[in-house]
């Protein structure tokens, strides 16, 4: 051997799994348990967890119920474990996911501290190559790709001059494993989407001072979370069944408290009743009020009056006007952006050691040794800035993976007028490839581990018809994908989504291609789109 690096022979399998999140874990079991499949997962981690490893940022939750974010599929698992919060805390979150990886014994599956490079198929071979950055290679017939919607951050070279912080940074994407400790230091927080709310309200109970560096204004509602008695959870546990069948058919995927008949519209509805309405369900929270109105995303007027009401509720809880009127968001409806579910965010900007800086039209030019400068010139200084600034959302992840299809077409080619898929699941020219929740598949708007069930049951379907039929690969026609993409982009297109500079549209990163990334729709409609294709024979599929 020439070369100090140990050339390995090719490891064939039937399949291979990328990422060992909630998608990952469950495409293990799925295809290896019930498909009868040899199965390998890699995982650029050195456990199982997904973006509940990598986002372990202080006050990091879930903004959905824990009872209904979590596995449905397995009453066994279910019954083996408990939620101790309301809204899990990201720690709990990864416990579950290792505990469930454990019940399903998957991890022996699974490749850790390895990423994947590349993922080519081999147009005599039939197969995927999967190359990885342990020098591994992997021959499989069929690959799935379960490395999530929001798993590859911004690129950082949007943020000039960051490198020449002298201070200490972080990205909350890939927070240290090591306690960060904020007491009396001058912190600077830029982003204030989910993220960043959570994390500001853990950073302002012991910074000398905090500092929030605000773009876009977002809508925040009362998380009211709590910690989960134990009565309740002997409920969640009898109701466990029920409330999952419940999720499933809800427009979100998860129900909350009792079975909500949502009123057409508050559109048109006399001022006072309205008013007497909102008052009623506002201490419910956040995710309950939303909820109460069902053309919020798609009618001008209904979404005004709900917006105009939150707005309200922010001028309620912050004591200086002029904070307040920053904080309302004026340039977006309310939903068109991921709405954020607060637990006292609002309350730190009546504390001393808070401010709210709006680089809204005063941006930030560039970082600087000691801090930052705005535009207009003003200079802060900082002992720590903290990067609350996104991801390259949905096409990111999938474009990291360094796909190459038939005739060695690259992904980026393919995409680059938009990302079409077929049911956000397969892509034209990529054989026998499967994504989970991929483009245009239900991951902003329902609730993600129902909507994941969903496309590995999809998944493993169309594996099984495949095989079942005597065929070796299976690929979605152009003609199917591209009716897919029209639906999406007509969904989106008529709502009132393309108000807001969001991830859902994919104008979060500079020089992204504006278009169609999300379904906005419920899972259910989605699922009704699977059922038919499973129920046709794989249509909109071609089978070899
Ligand atoms: O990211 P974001 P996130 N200069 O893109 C700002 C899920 N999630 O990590 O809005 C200045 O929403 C940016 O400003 P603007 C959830 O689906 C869930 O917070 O683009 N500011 C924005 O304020 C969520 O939607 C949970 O104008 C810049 C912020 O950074 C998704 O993850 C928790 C900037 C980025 O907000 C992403 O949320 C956390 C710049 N150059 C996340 N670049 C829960 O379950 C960006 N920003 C609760």
């Amino acid at each position: 051997m020439t070369s100090s690096r140990r050339v390995r022979e090719m490891i064939r399998v039937d399949a291979v799994v990328i990422g060992a999140g909630f998608a990952g874990v469950y495409a293990v079991h799925k295809l290896r348990d019930e498909v009868g499949l040899q199965v390998r997962g890699i995982e650029a981690a050195e456990t199982v967890g997904g973006v509940w490893h990598w986002n372990r940022y202080p006050g990091a939750r879930c903004d959905v119920h824990s009872t209904s974010y979590s596995y449905s599929f397995s009453d066994e698992l279910t019954q083996s474990w408990e939620w101790t919060e309301a809204y899990a805390p990201q720690p709990e979150i990864k416990a579950y996911l290792n505990h469930a990886a454990d019940c399903l014994d998957v991890r022996k599956e699974f490749a850790f501290n390895t990423r994947v490079t590349s993922v080519v198929w081999e147009d005599d071979e039939q197969r995927w190559t999967v190359s990885t950055d342990r020098g591994d290679t992997y021959s499989a017939q069929f690959v799935v790709g379960a490395q999530g919607n929001l798993s590859v951050a911004k690129d950082p070279t949007e943020f000039v001059g960051l490198d020449n912080f002298q201070g200490e940074k972080y990205f909350t994407s890939s927070w240290p494993a090591e306690e960060v400790d904020f007491s009396g230091k001058r912190v600077c927080l830029v982003g204030t989407g989910s993220t960043g709310t959570q994390i500001a309200e853990v950073i302002a109970k012991t910074a000398g001072h905090l500092t929030i560096m605000q773009r876009t204004a977002n809508f925040a509602v009362p998380g009211l979370n709590h910690t989960v008695e134990p009565e309740q959870r002997t409920w969640n546990a009898q109701n466990a069944a029920a409330l999952r069948a419940r999720d499933r058919l809800n427009f979100y995927g998860v129900t909350i408290g009792e079975d909500l008949a949502p009123l057409p519209s508050a559109a048109g509805m006399p001022d006072d009743e309205r008013q007497a309405l909102f008052d009623t369900n506002w201490p419910a929270g956040g995710d309950a009020f939303l909820q109460i109105i069902a053309d919020l995303v798609v009618n001008e007027e209904s979404n005004k009056h709900v917006s105009d009401y939150v707005r309200d509720r922010i001028r309620d809880r912050v004591n200086d006007p002029e904070v307040a009127e920053l904080l309302c968001p004026t340039d977006h409806p309310i939903l068109s952006k991921r709405i954020v579910l607060e637990n006292g965010y609002y309350d730190i900007f009546n504390q001393d050691n808070v401010s709210l800086v709006s680089v809204k039209n005063n941006p930030i030019e560039r970082y600087t040794e000691r801090g930052l400068r705005l535009a207009d010139g003003t200079a802060h200084e900082f002992d720590m800035i903290v990067m609350a600034t996104g991801f390259d959302s949905i096409t990111g992840p999938v474009k990291a993976l360094g796909l190459r299809g038939r005739n060695g077409v690259a992904l980026d080619d393919v995409w680059a007028d938009g990302p079409v898929t077929y049911v956000g699941s397969a892509i034209p020219g990529f054989p026998n490839f499967f994504l989970i929740v991929g483009p245009t598949g239900p991951a902003a708007f329902y609730n993600n581990p129902v909507s994941i069930e969903d496309f590995v049951d999809h998944t493993a379907s169309a594996i099984k018809s495949t095989l079942d039929s005597g065929c070796g690969v299976i690929e979605a026609t152009e003609d199917a994908a591209r009716r897919w993409y029209a639906i999406a982009s007509g969904l989106f297109d008529n709502s009132l989504l393309p108000y807001a500079n969001s991830w859902y549209r994919g104008v979060n990163v500079p020089g992204k291609k504006p278009a169609t990334y999300i379904l906005l729709a419920s899972g259910v409609l989605w699922r009704a789109y699977a059922a038919a294709i499973k129920a046709s024979g794989m249509g909109g599929f071609a089978l070899d």
